[in-house]
């Protein structure tokens, strides 16, 4: 079985990438092989300064390399790096009707949001598309948000293979539903450009910070606190085992403990949940050439896997 997934070097990576998707994609390292890349040039829809894009992508590598990634058993790269993919999003644009790619919610939300409503991001599910069927994948590991973006992947690989022949795998989306939606701080998706995130990297201090800032509403101590759409108990949720957090909700129904207190703890249990890979990526940091030569290798193998499928791809189509 063969998983793959991306990120975009778009900003700092947050919780929602970590628990939404990385570390789930990480797990299944063990269950196959795994395949991760950066996905530069889609972050070319958002991103404009060249040499922060350079250092996102350290970031994200470095990342993925301090969540767990094995590059003796994984394959990491930057989707630059293969430069076929935009032969293979050409060849699906040809199937794609311009409709699904209406109907594509991102494409609205970012609009929605004051970015530029350019092509790059019109046509982003058809290139995203192409990073998948190219590399064969079996399983893809999201977030929820990007589930309408893996059934378009889908409909293009039946629709191509239908057409001019068998060439692609059709992948199916792997989303861990209690995780399937990061909230950011302002209650809307966790993401890295609504500057709602809790970063992953960051100090301890820092955390603490936005955690203690969080805005509550003026239930008194001593009163049962509401569950409902509680963002204490959304960030709890993802780093508590089960019976922890049936405990605390159970603490917050009966009352007598203040905000201040749930956060405080959250704020702890959050930062012990991540001090190991804040290490790791201490170390990474302080090592910046071994990560820019695990992208390099990774590379070169990722285009090996790709200039298959492409040929293949060629062939049925009569370009070859
Ligand atoms: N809030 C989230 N909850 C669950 N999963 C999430 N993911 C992102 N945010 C959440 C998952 O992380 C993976 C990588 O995402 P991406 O960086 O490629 O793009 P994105 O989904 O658009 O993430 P952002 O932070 O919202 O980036 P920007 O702001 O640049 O668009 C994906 O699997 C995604 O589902």
């Amino acid at each position: 079985m063969r998983i793959l997934s991306g990120i975009q070097p778009s900003g700092a990576l947050h919780l929602g990438n970590y628990y939404g998707m990385m570390r789930r994609a990480l797990m299944l390292q063990n269950e196959g092989e795994a395949v991760y890349f950066i996905a530069d040039y889609h972050a070319l829809t958002t991103v404009h300064d060249a040499k922060a894009l350079r250092e996102n992508v350290w970031h994200v590598a470095a990342a993925f390399l301090a969540c767990g990634l094995d590059p003796r058993r994984s394959l990491l790269f930057r989707q630059s790096a293969v430069p076929e993919v935009h032969e293979l999003a050409w060849l699906l644009s040809i199937v794609t009707p311009v409709g699904l790619l209406e109907r594509c919610h991102s494409y609205k939300d970012k609009i929605a949001r004051g970015i530029q409503a350019s092509h790059g991001l019109f046509a982003y599910p058809v290139l995203m598309a192409a990073d998948i069927l190219l590399y064969q994948a079996d399983r893809v590991p999201v977030g929820k948000d990007q589930k309408q973006h893996i059934e378009v992947a889908r409909d293009l690989a039946m629709k191509f293979n239908h057409i001019f022949g068998e060439v692609f795998r059709v992948p199916e989306p792997d989303i861990q539903e209690t995780v399937a939606v990061v909230p950011g701080l302002d209650g809307q998706k966790m993401s890295k450009s609504y500057r709602n995130t809790i970063e992953l990297f960051c100090s301890a201090k820092a955390t603490e910070k936005k955690i203690m800032a969080i805005k509550t509403d003026s239930t008194p101590v001593e009163a049962p606190k509401p569950i409902e759409g509680s963002l204490l108990i959304a960030f709890y949720r993802l780093v508590a085992t089960a019976d922890e957090l049936q405990e605390w909700i159970a603490s917050m129904q009966r009352g007598g403990i203040g905000y201040g207190e749930y956060k405080r703890q959250l704020a702890a249990k959050l930062n012990q949940a991540l001090e190991p890979i804040r290490e790791r990526y201490l170390y990474y940091e302080n090592h910046r050439d071994e990560v820019w030569d695990i992208l390099k290798e990774g590379g070169v193998r990722a285009r090996g896997l790709a200039k298959e499928t492409l040929e293949r791809a060629r062939e049925v189509t009569g370009i070859s």
